[in-house]
C-alpha cells in the first residue's frame, strides 16, 4: 500500500502460519501463495470485504444505537469524513489480504441535498477510491445502489407504486453503472432491498413485478450502452425488509426472469442467511442456481437458525461450507464472482481487532472448507453412490424416459412385466458418517 501519513489499525498484516499457530492474528488455513491446480488460493477464494458491514456497522440494532467507536469517524465534514474512511478500509482490505471490496453507492459517499449533488459528492469519493484501488491493487467484485434506506423508497424502488420514485431510483442505478465502470467492477448486484410488500389491500402485484422486470431490462440496456461488460447478479431474499420479497429465493427468481426474457442477463449473488430464511440450506440455493447455469457469486455469511431475521453473522461451520463447496467447484466455480463476507460484528465486538479476528475465521473457513471438498471430490465416493443411485436410467427404458422415447402403453407393459420394485437403501446414515470422516477423520 502507498505509505499513508495516517494509520488506522495497530493490527499488522495478517500472515499465514499454518494449522499449528498459537496466533489468534494469523491465518491457519487460507494460504493466499499456495497454489493449487496452477492458481493461488487467494485466485481461487476471491475475497471480497463488504464496505456497508465493515466500515459503515457500528453495532446499533432496533433496540439501540451504535456500539463501535472507530477513529476514522471523526470530524464534523461528512465528505472528508467518506474520504478518511475510504482511507481506512483499503488499509484494512490491504492488512487482511482481500484482494477485492463491493459497495452501496451511499455507504461510500453521503448523499447530498438534490440527486445531482449527490453525484458530484460520490465522484470526488469514487476518484479517491480509484486511486486506492490502484497504490492497494485491491479491486471491486461488485457495485450497487442502496434503494432502500432513503424514506424515498419506503414503499419500495422498482416496485414502488409511484413513478416518481421509480424515475429516482433508475437514475440512481444509471450512476452507480457509472461509478461500478469506473472502479472496474467485474459484477453488478441488484438486492430487493423493499422490492416487495406488506399487505394486498394496496398492493397490485403484477403491476410491480412488470415494473420490477422493466427495470431491470432498462439496466441492462444502459449498461450495454456505456460498455459495461461484468456479470448482472441478483441477489435472492424471501422477506425482511417487507413481509414478501419479490425475490424470494432463486428458483421465485428463475421463474420471474424467465417470465420476462430477462434469463440470459443474470445469474445469482446467494446469501447464506437469505438462504436460511427461506427455508433453503445453503447448498440447496447453490444446486438450484447451479442446475439453471446461474452461479454467480456468493454474499459468505451465516444467520442465526433460533431467530427468524438476517442476523449476517461470520460463517465458521466447516461443515456447511463444505458441502456448499463441493457444489461450487462440481458447478465450475464462480467464474467473475468471489466469496463476498456480507457479515458483520456482534454488537459488543467493540475492540478494533474484532474485524480482523471476524475475518480471519471467515476466511480461514472457506478455505478449509474448499481443501475438504476438493478431497471429497478428488474421491469421488458420494458422487459414485449418486451415479450408481440413477443408474437405471442410464439403459432400457430408463434411458428412454429421460431421452423421451417412452409413453405410458410402453411403461404399463415395463411395470406388468417386472411386478413390484426391490426396496433400495438412501444410505443417509452410512453417507453423513462418510462426511465425518473427511471433516473429522
Ligand atoms: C441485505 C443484503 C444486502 C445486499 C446488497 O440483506 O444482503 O447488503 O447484499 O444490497
Ligand atoms: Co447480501
Amino acid at each position: 500500500m502507498k505509505k499513508k501519513s495516517a494509520s488506522f489499525f495497530t493490527t499488522p498484516a495478517i500472515a499465514f502460519e499454518g494449522p499449528q499457530s498459537a496466533n489468534a492474528l494469523a491465518f491457519k488455513h487460507y494460504n493466499p501463495a499456495e497454489i493449487i491446480d496452477g492458481k493461488t488460493m487467494a485466485e481461487h477464494m476471491r475475497f471480497s470485504i463488504a464496505y456497508w458491514h465493515a466500515f459503515r456497522g457500528t453495532g446499533s440494532d432496533p433496540f439501540g444505537p451504535g456500539t463501535i467507536i472507530r477513529p476514522w469517524e471523526a470530524g464534523k465534514d461528512p465528505v472528508a469524513v467518506a474520504l478518511k474512511r475510504m482511507d481506512a478500509a483499503f488499509e484494512f482490505f490491504t492488512k487482511i489480504g482481500a484482494p477485492f471490496w463491493c459497495f452501496h453507492d451511499r455507504d461510500i459517499a453521503p448523499e447530498g441535498k438534490s440527486l445531482a449533488e449527490s453525484n458530484k459528492i460520490l465522484d470526488k469519493v469514487v476518484a479517491h477510491a480509484k486511486e486506492l484501488q490502484k497504490a492497494t491493487g485491491v479491486k471491486l467484485l461488485w457495485g450497487t445502489a442502496n434503494l432502500f434506506s432513503n424514506p424515498r423508497f419506503m414503499c419500495g424502488a422498482a416496485t414502488n407504486p409511484d413513478a416518481h420514485v421509480f424515475a429516482y431510483a433508475a437514475a440512481q442505478i444509471k450512476k452507480a453503472l457509472e461509478v461500478t465502470l469506473e472502479l472496474g467492477g467485474e459484477n453488478y448486484v441488484f438486492w430487493g432491498g423493499r422490492e416487495g410488500y406488506e399487505t394486498l389491500l394496496n398492493t397490485n402485484l403484477k403491476r410491480e413485478q412488470a415494473h420490477l422486470a422493466a427495470m431491470l431490462r432498462m439496466a441492462a440496456d444502459y449498461a450495454k450502452e456505456i460498455g459495461f461488460k461484468g456479470q448482472f447478479l441478483i441477489e435472492p431474499k424471501p422477506k425482511e425488509p417487507t413481509t414478501h420479497q419479490y425475490d424470494f429465493d432463486c428458483a421465485t427468481c428463475i421463474g420471474f426472469l424467465r417470465t420476462y426474457g430477462l434469463e440470459k442477463i443474470f445469474k445469482f449473488n446467494i446469501e447464506t442467511n437469505h438462504a436460511t430464511l427461506a427455508g433453503h440450506t445453503f447448498q440447496h440455493e447453490i444446486e438450484v442456481a447451479a442446475a439453471a447455469g446461474m452461479l454467480g457469486s456468493i454474499d459468505a455469511n451465516t444467520g442465526n437458525l433460533l431467530l427468524g431475521w438476517d442476523t449476517d453473522q461470520f460463517n465458521t461451520d466447516v461443515k456447511e461450507l463444505t458441502l456448499a463447496m463441493t457444489s461450487i467447484i462440481k458447478a465450475g466455480g464462480l467464474g467473475t464472482g468471489g466469496f463476498n463476507f456480507d457479515a458483520k460484528l456482534r454488537r459488543p465486538s467493540v475492540d478494533a481487532d474484532d474485524l480482523f479476528h471476524a475475518h480471519i475465521g471467515g476466511m480461514d473457513a472457506y478455505a478449509l472448507a474448499f481443501k475438504i471438498a476438493r478431497k471429497i471430490l478428488a474421491e469421488g465416493k458420494f458422487e459414485q453412490f449418486v451415479k450408481e443411485r440413477y443408474s437405471s436410467f442410464d439403459t432400457g427404458f430408463g434411458k428412454e424416459i429421460e431421452t423421451k422415447k417412452t409413453n405410458f402403453r410402453e411403461l404399463e407393459k415395463v411395470a406388468l412385466s417386472l411386478g413390484e420394485p426391490t426396496l433400495k437403501s438412501g444410505k443417509q446414515e452410512y453417507l453423513e458418517n462418510l462426511l465425518n470422516t473427511y471433516l473429522h477423520g
